[in-house]
């Protein structure tokens, strides 16, 4: 059996995803800025698409959604503009994130603060996330903007954005989210919450890689990245990618219809395998109290185990699975969200990120579950270390929020 755990890292297309987008490569092929009918062909698909968008994150009228070729880009496009905007000609000069943000935003961070930026990159509590309280306490009236993001993608563990919004609305700052492991997993209603920006990823629901998009609360001004042409009102030049803007709008709708009964479905399986594996294996410890979590996530620790080598396991049993974000797979560093959280070094090595999704099968659990096991005993039985390493009482795994 060949099992996906690795949602978080991407996820397969939907088949009727691909269905609604297979036209717009070889029969509605026009450039959508044409004046013929060749372009003007796709304009009902562009306009559907970008009305699912609204629709699936409750966008309003007044609200821009512009989309770009990944989250990468949306969330780089807000670091730079608003350091351009509000920064280079503005007043401003600090901006506050998380320890815990994706690379895209942390490695934009660092280049603003070669810049001259001042950043400030709060720590995260032992549930790992940052409390708005935390975030009131750290701006000033220098501050830019604030980027925190709604959900982080190795934990899966949820921020308040709610309440971060409501300080930044009440502060007078703009606020950013990275809402790439939020659309599509929990409810995201922009109508409820203040955000400014919000950026997004279509190949984390089931939609294609290589597209993405960024919310703009009020058509707020916002310097483009991309200069050319003019498409997207002026706000990203580039011919749009319409089969992919066609797929991402699909994938949205079909992500948020019913999106209770699919969450809980994916829930209820996550939950059965979180338990199964804490049951039965000693020294395991998952991060984050679960009803705060993206309900397809489990990042789990296995003292004893090496990370890897638990990964490299898992693939011979077919089984996908990754030791957190995909991105920074190939180095064998300790897992930085688990330190920032207050695991020990050791155990920072042992992290696995199992994420789920609505294709993942009851059989597919039980299957894990039993290679999983077999895993981590064959593993311990030939680790030199593993018999002296040992939990201490109320230790570690207390201190970090890691739940037994
Ligand atoms: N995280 C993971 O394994 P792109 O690649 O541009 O579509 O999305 C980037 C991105 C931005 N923000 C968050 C919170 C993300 O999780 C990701 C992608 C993958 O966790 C790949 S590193």
């Amino acid at each position: 059996m060949n099992v996906y755990l690795d949602n978080n890292a991407t996820t397969m297309v939907d088949p009727a995803v691909y269905e609604a987008m297979i036209p717009f490569f070889s029969e509605v092929y026009g450039n959508p800025n044409s004046l013929h009918r060749f372009g003007t062909q796709s304009h009902p698909a562009i306009t559907q698409a970008i009305n699912q968008t609204y629709k699936a994150i409750g966008a309003s009228d007044n609200d821009d959604i512009v989309f770009t070729s990944c989250a990468t880009e949306a969330n780089n496009w807000v670091l730079q503009s608003v350091w351009i905007d509000h920064i280079l000609h503005g007043d401003k000069n600090h901006i506050v994130t998380t320890e815990i943000e994706h690379p895209s935003v942390l490695s934009t961070c660092k280049f603003l603060e070669d810049q001259g930026v001042k950043v400030t990159y709060l720590p995260v509590n032992d549930q790992g996330i940052v409390e708005a309280h935390t975030v009131k306490a750290f701006i000033t009236d220098k501050t830019a903007l604030v980027s925190i993001m709604w959900a982080n993608n190795e934990t899966g563990m949820i921020f308040p954005i709610a309440e971060i919004g409501e300080v930044c609305r009440q502060k007078g700052v703009l606020f950013h989210t990275d809402g790439v492991q939020a659309v599509g997993k929990i409810p995201v209603n922009l109508q409820e919450v203040h955000v400014d920006f919000m950026s997004m990823s279509a190949h984390k629901f089931h939609g294609p890689k290589g597209i993405g998009a960024l919310y703009i609360r009020d058509s707020q001004p916002l310097s483009p990245l991309l200069h050319g042409g003019d498409q997207m009102g002026g706000r990203r030049s580039g011919t749009l990618n319409v089969p992919y803007i066609v797929g991402m709008g699909k994938a949205l709708e079909l992500a948020t219809t019913d999106m209770e009964a699919k969450m809980s479905a994916i829930r209820a399986k996550r939950d059965r395998l979180e338990d199964a594996l804490l049951g039965t294996l000693e020294d395991v410890f998952t991060v984050g109290d679960r009803s705060n979590r993206t309900p397809n996530t489990i990042l789990i620790s296995i003292r004893g185990v090496e990370g890897e080598g638990m990964l490299w396991d898992l693939n011979t049993a077919l089984i996908g699975a990754s030791t957190g974000s995909a991105c920074a797979s190939e180095d064998l560093q300790a897992n930085s969200v688990m330190l920032a959280i207050g695991a020990d070094n050791e155990l920072a090595h042992t992290g696995i990120r199992l994420s789920l999704s609505r294709f993942t099968t009851d059989e597919e659990v039980d299957y894990v579950i039993d290679r999983f096991t077999h895993a981590v005993k064959r593993l311990r039985a030939i680790s030199s270390s593993y018999a002296i390493v040992q939990p201490t009482e109320g230790g570690a795994a207390a201190a970090c929020g890691i739940h037994h």
